[in-house]
């Protein structure tokens, strides 16, 4: 993440200070037939009856063709969706869209009472789309892939696609004085409509982290970049 790059230069000049970090974390992994997620700490919120649910193969799969059902998985928190200096929130998830999934339909959902804002974001065949600050991605989604959130303070955020950072993008402004995150069938349709989807999820996993130390290879490729400059500077001087 970028600001581990920013507190290695940091550290390299100043002597390493470090909140306190309260860690936190929790996870669905699926992988446990019959484990749903309800059964390890997220809130089931099913509407219409709620989707046709399997848990199989390490997979958990959320379908359904009634655009009256939606069935979001949530969990609420404050200090654990709200990171303090020296902390940073992360949600992770492994997804993929079934084709024939209406777009949006498929969505994920992140508040924090810190700042008030909000990031909404949703998935087509073909797309993502988060609609707080209008970034859109287009991409086969009915593949698997691994999407990553981070922020230092719920008001900024860097989003990674497979690892590699796609966007950097911000919450939107404060509406809200609650903290949770949410992910699942989040869309209700009207009836006669086809706004339903089928999605399939490797884990879910959120939490507030101790921004990571910077490692010994980080020093070391730091100075060594320092040791380059002054030779270089030497070179020109002779
Ligand atoms: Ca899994
Ligand atoms: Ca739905």
């Amino acid at each position: 993440m970028r600001a581990g790059i920013a507190l290695v230069c940091t550290i390299i000049l100043l002597p390493a200070v470090r909140a306190a970090a309260t860690p936190y974390y929790i996870g669905y992994e699926a992988d446990t037939p019959g484990v749903f997620p309800e059964d390890v700490g997220w809130e089931r919120h099913p509407t219409g009856g709620g989707a046709n649910r399997t848990v199989a193969d390490g997979i958990f799969t959320l379908s359904s063709d009634d655009p009256a059902v939606s069935d979001i998985y949530r969990f609420d928190g404050n200090e654990q969706m709200n990171p303090d200096p020296g902390e940073f929130f992360f949600a992770e998830w492994r997804m993929r869209v079934l084709p024939g999934s209406a777009n949006a339909d498929v969505s994920v959902y992140f508040a924090s009472d810190d700042y008030g804002g909000d990031v909404s974001m949703g998935w087509g065949e073909n797309d993502f789309w988060s609609f707080a600050d209008g970034n859109h991605l287009q991409l086969d989604a009915t593949v698997f892939h691994t999407y990553r959130l981070e922020s230092l303070d719920m008001v900024d955020y860097e989003f990674y696609l497979d690892g590699d950072l796609a966007y950097q993008g911000f919450f939107d402004p404060p509406t809200l004085n609650s903290s949770f995150a949410f992910w699942g069938d989040g869309g209700v349709g009207q009836p006669g409509t086809t706004i339903y989807s089928s999605s399939e999820w490797d884990y879910f996993r959120l939490g507030v982290l101790p921004v990571p130390a910077p490692s010994a290879a980080w020093l070391l490729v730091g100075a060594m970049g320092a040791f380059v400059l002054m030779r270089r500077r030497q070179i020109i001087v002779h």
